[in-house]
């Protein structure tokens, strides 16, 4: 027998040997299951039809997988009792499933009119391109009508940013923006107990605590559905209460699967408190795993036959079928015949699918990655505040009137600009409140816009960037600062795995607009060693869709925040802005006092002119020789070594690409044609960085011609003068511009 043979066996057999209704003492269906409950028999029977919905599911899928047709057997057999959670919650509170979680979906869409769940998960399983969330890109949990946000199966991973929903439910209330979820909205977030132990977990979990205990609002429900096992690895007993069960902020609530009504009831009680206190609690639920953890899953090889089969005993459907005998509100025979007739269901709805076409082309399947307006981006980041409002914002002291200004007062001045314009755009991240910032770019900020909008996180890159991604699907804009690229790296799977995937998994029903604001780079003159001279970028230049800013002069980075915050808001694109850090206060570019790295503001009417769309380069100079190809630092250096070339009688022109991606190949391809000659000067390393791009994108379209590249080395940058040796320097672009030049074109 297959272990869905086995459970579906025993369902069957279980429910055949319940005693008749009892003639007497029958609950009627307005009434209570159990004394003083909340749940009442009408309820139970609505709820047990969620449950038996998810168990067919379960079981199609084997069937599927078998035939051939379908591509995913993880299942929610033994989790079920969830339905009881989902029926204490209301339909249009947002929700975020663990994998498990499939009645939970399927009690919420029964309560939704026209929504169809077993349609919903068949057309996962088959991968057909009508799934109405994914599309068939992959089997998820999500539904914009049901208000389940899509997970990926990174375990975990989805737990930052349902803080960071919740986080920005109260946010939005407090600053009178309309949000997407109702103001008085409970967050559900589910997950397995191994995924508990996993970090991501537990620093969602540590946030969720930091802002209970200083009373910020964070309505959170959190539901870890206790198996007992990840896999084939045991959670000790007690473990999630030991670890769970007495922190700080979080109320405690648990229940046991078996028991519906006591599940109903422990789920009611939790999203009550949630909803009324506004702050996060705990809710234990302890199920079984039937089925083991998927159909490839030969769970005999770590289980043996008692263990298995004592799980079967404790199925939850068999709990609420006990329920509803006992109480007299249906037969052994009927619960069957309801058993029955779901099952007739899911396999018509199953055979319907297989026939239902799969995703043809790449162009249908990538689609959804980078929506691109360029016209309605170019028309909001031209757009300012208010006159009025805007006065009032910078105290009079308007920033087109300041003169020339450096890279980092020119970013200041701009987060200043879309503060003022836009009253949902939230900055946040490490120090950048009261401080203003490690290099002072978001001074003054506080106080311009106030603590609702400007305020320092918790120590957690994680919970900034899932705090950045829950704000933007609430509605808020985010502007996330993190300190330094090194420490990007340690949260890289919420940009990666979370921000990106989003509208891939979701046919863009559902985005997250965010701008992440990272102080990146080397050249701090020996300071700080690797971690505060992180020169590596290639971890984000292979994420689809996203977004790489890179400006290296003041106003280039004032327009391209600007395009960056409107790409986020109209296209709900992730836009990651690396400041070069060396160049925030850099002042002059070829001698002392030219003031060469300034630049002016300009003033709104003049930002339409100045706007700098996704994409596209800046050209310096007209030089027919030689082309230089940088970006960041490397544009300084190379203007540098250009003029010093031209007085050794080499014409150069020099080509800042300023977006890592969407790399700007029109430019590049305009520019090598005038040159026919091409030196890239990439300050990130050989293996990975900006210049195998770059190569690529010249190769891709038939640049034949000679080229070159200078690079830092592949190495983590030392500490002291020694960082000299790794980097990339102008005597050495001047050395290798100098050899290309002798070559013929
Ligand atoms: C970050 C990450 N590491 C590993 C995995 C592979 N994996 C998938 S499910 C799973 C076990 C999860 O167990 P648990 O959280 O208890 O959930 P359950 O399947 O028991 O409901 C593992 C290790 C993953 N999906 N994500
Ligand atoms: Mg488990």
């Amino acid at each position: 027998m297959t272990p869905d043979e086995a459970v579906d066996r025993g369902f069957l057999d279980a429910v055949g040997r319940l005693p008749a209704p009892p003639s007497a003492g029958r609950t009627h269906p307005d009434e209570p299951v159990s004394a003083g409950g909340p749940l009442t028999g009408a309820r139970a029977l609505e709820i047990f039809g969620a449950q038996l919905t998810s168990r067919h599911l379960d079981l199609a899928a084997r069937v599927l997988r078998r035939q051939g047709h379908g591509y995913y057997t993880i299942g929610s057999a033994g989790h079920e009792a969830n339905a009881f959670v989902a029926g204490a919650l209301r339909p249009s509170d947002p929700a975020l499933l663990h994998y498990r979680s499939g009645a939970f979906y399927a009690e919420r869409a029964a309560r939704v009119p026209g929504q169809d769940p077993v349609r919903d998960a068949l057309l996962g399983m088959v991968a057909a391109a009508e799934d109405p969330i994914a599309g068939g890109r992959h089997k998820v949990f999500g539904s914009e009508p049901l208000a389940v946000i899509p997970q990926t199966s990174t375990i975990a991973s989805h737990l930052p940013r349902a803080v960071g929903v919740a986080f920005a439910l109260g946010r939005a209330t407090r600053l009178g923006v309309t949000g997407r979820w109702p103001d008085d909205a409970v967050v559900v977030a589910s997950f397995g107990d191994a995924s508990a132990n996993h970090s991501t977990a537990a620093g969602a979990i540590n946030t969720a605590c930091h802002c209970a205990f200083q009373r910020l609002p964070l309505p959170l429900l959190l539901v870890c559905e206790d198996n007992g096992i990840g896999i084939s690895v045991r959670t000790p007993a007690g473990w999630i209460e030991a670890a769970y069960g007495h922190r700080p902020g979080l109320r405690w609530f648990s229940a046991d699967g078996t028991d519906p009504a006591g599940v109903y009831a422990a789920a009611a009680e939790a999203a009550a408190w949630v909803r009324e206190r506004r702050q996060p609690a705990f809710l234990h639920l302890r199920v079984v795993r039937l089925m083991g953890h998927a159909g490839s899953d030969a769970e005999s090889a770590y289980r043996g036959p008692r263990e298995i089969a004592g799980d079967l005993d404790r199925d939850p459907l068999v709990a609420t079928a006990r329920l509803l005998a006992a109480r007299g509100l249906a037969s052994p025979a009927e619960i069957i015949g309801r058993y029955e007739a779901a099952r007739r269901r899911v396999l018509a709805t199953a055979r319907d699918a297989i026939r239902r076409p799969p995703l043809r082309s790449a162009v249908e399947i990538t689609a959804p990655l980078a929506p691109s307006r360029p016209a309605a981006v170019a028309e909001l980041a031209s757009c300012a505040a208010d006159d009025a409002v805007r006065r009032d914002f910078f105290k009079n002291k308007i920033p087109e009137a300041e003169g020339p200004l450096t890279l980092a007062q020119a970013v200041n001045r701009t987060l200043a600009d879309l503060l003022a314009r836009q009253p949902g755009l939230l900055v946040f991240g490490e120090d950048v409140a009261a401080k203003g910032g490690v290099y002072g770019v978001t001074r003054g900020l506080l106080k311009q816009a106030g603590a609702a909008r400007v305020f320092d996180t918790v120590l957690d890159e994680q919970a900034i960037l899932g705090l950045a991604l829950g704000a933007g699907l609430t509605g808020l804009l985010p502007v996330a600062e993190i300190q330094y690229l090194a420490y990007l790296h340690n949260a890289e799977d919420q940009l990666r795995g979370e921000a990106a995937t989003l509208q891939f998994f979701s046919r863009g029903q559902f985005c997250n607009p965010a701008v992440v604001r990272v102080a990146s780079y080397a050249y701090q003159e020996g300071f700080g060693g690797h971690f505060h001279n992180d020169n590596a970028v290639g971890v984000l230049r292979d994420v689809p869709g996203l977004v790489i800013a890179s400006p290296a002069r003041p106003d280039d980075a004032a327009a391209m925040l600007r395009t960056c915050a409107a790409a986020a808001a109209v296209d709900g694109r992730v836009c990651v802005f690396l400041e070069p850090i060396a160049l925030y206060h850099t002042r002059d570019l070829h001698t002392e006092g030219d003031g060469g790295w300034l630049a002016p503001y300009p003033a709104p009417a003049d930002w339409p002119a100045t706007h700098v769309p996704l994409g596209r380069g800046r050209t310096y100079g007209d030089g027919t020789d030689l082309l230089l190809v940088t970006f960041g630092n490397g544009l300084r250096m190379s203007l540098r070594a250009a003029r010093r070339l031209a007085a050794a009688g080499l014409s150069c022109r020099v080509l800042d690409l300023r977006w890592l991606a969407p790399l700007p190949a029109e430019d590049l391809l305009r520019e090598t044609a005038a040159t026919g000659r091409v030196l890239i000067v990439d300050e990130t390393r050989r293996t990975g960085g900006v210049s195998e791009g770059v190569l690529a994108a010249l190769a891709d379209h038939g640049f034949r011609g000679p080229v070159a590249r200078v690079a830092s080395e592949d190495s983590f940058v030392p500490l002291g003068d020694a960082a000299r040796l790794v980097l990339v320097s102008e005597a050495e672009i001047e050395k290798a511009a100098a050899a290309l030049a002798r070559q013929p074109r």
